[in-house]
């Protein structure tokens, strides 16, 4: 199979990475050998899944995911875990494009305590926003997300463009955030309590039935259990004392 996504996700991807080039203490974050690159093959097509992790200064956990799964299933996975010293939102965004077209795109900053930090909720208020022509509904685990969060499905290349400078959007937020922010110790009510709200995300997107059914079938139960539990959303541990 060649290696190429559809096009949405390659394109976000490529423009993401750079972004994280300057990123302060950015070091690699170790990977279970087997799980950084991952092909298999269903029903006589290739799969193949890419990961890479990374952290810095105040994040303890970014991960890009690009996977081609199941039948002609691309997907652009990508979370940013803030350390739950440092007063930030996570950043998270998914698509999800069967058969060349895309079903599924969402990117929000979602809180970990109470609403967002209102310097950071002002700075994503005064971002442009295109009016996309197919918003979705968010099912009933969302309840993780942030008022403004962005969930549709791109009615054309022109949404699909759009998209992408959103996403941008959302994540230089953060960058922005991350930059001025300065951390609380680890056993601050602060810190705890985000450390509880980062559980509590990861807990919710374990439960999304759709991304787990997609990799029981592409793979199988067991491995699509260790998969979502030990690298999309592990919990965080408790800090060191
Ligand atoms: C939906 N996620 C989906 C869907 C699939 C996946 C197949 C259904 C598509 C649709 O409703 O049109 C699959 N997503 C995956 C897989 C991976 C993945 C296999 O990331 C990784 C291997 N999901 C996230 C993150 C967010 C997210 C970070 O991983 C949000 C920031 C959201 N995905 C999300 C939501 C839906 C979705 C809200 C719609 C779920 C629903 O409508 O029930």
């Amino acid at each position: 199979m060649d290696d190429s996504f559809h096009p949405l996700v390659s394109r976000l991807a490529e423009a993401l990475r750079p972004r994280w080039d300057d990123l302060p203490e950015r070091a690699p974050l170790a990977i279970a050998p087997d799980l950084e690159e991952v092909r298999g093959e269903l029903e006589g097509e290739a799969m193949l899944i890419r990961n890479q992790l990374l952290c810095c200064r105040g994040l303890r956990k970014i991960h890009l995911e690009t996977a081609r799964v199941g039948r002609h299933l691309d997907i652009l996975h990508c979370v940013m875990f803030p350390d739950p010293c440092f007063d930030l939102p996570l950043f998270g965004v998914d698509i999800v494009a069967g058969r060349g077209v895309v079903s599924a795109a969402i990117v929000d900053l979602s809180p970990t305590d109470g609403p967002l930090p209102a310097a950071i909720a002002a700075d994503l208020e005064a971002q442009a926003r295109f009016n996309y022509r197919q918003p979705r509904e968010l099912p009933a685990w969302g309840d993780i997300f942030s008022p403004q969060v962005l969930f549709v499905r791109p009615a054309d290349a022109g949404e699909e463009d759009a998209f992408i400078t959103d996403v941008l959007g959302f994540h230089d937020v953060l960058l922005r955030a991350l930059a001025r922010t300065e951390p609380e110790p680890a056993s601050a009510a602060g810190s705890l309590r985000r450390l509880e709200g980062q559980r509590r995300y990861c807990r919710h997107q374990r439960s999304n039935d759709k991304t787990r059914r997609v990799l029981e079938v592409a793979f199988n139960p067991d491995w699509a259990e260790r998969y979502i539990s030990t690298l999309l959303f592990d919990d965080p541990a408790d800090p060191s004392p």
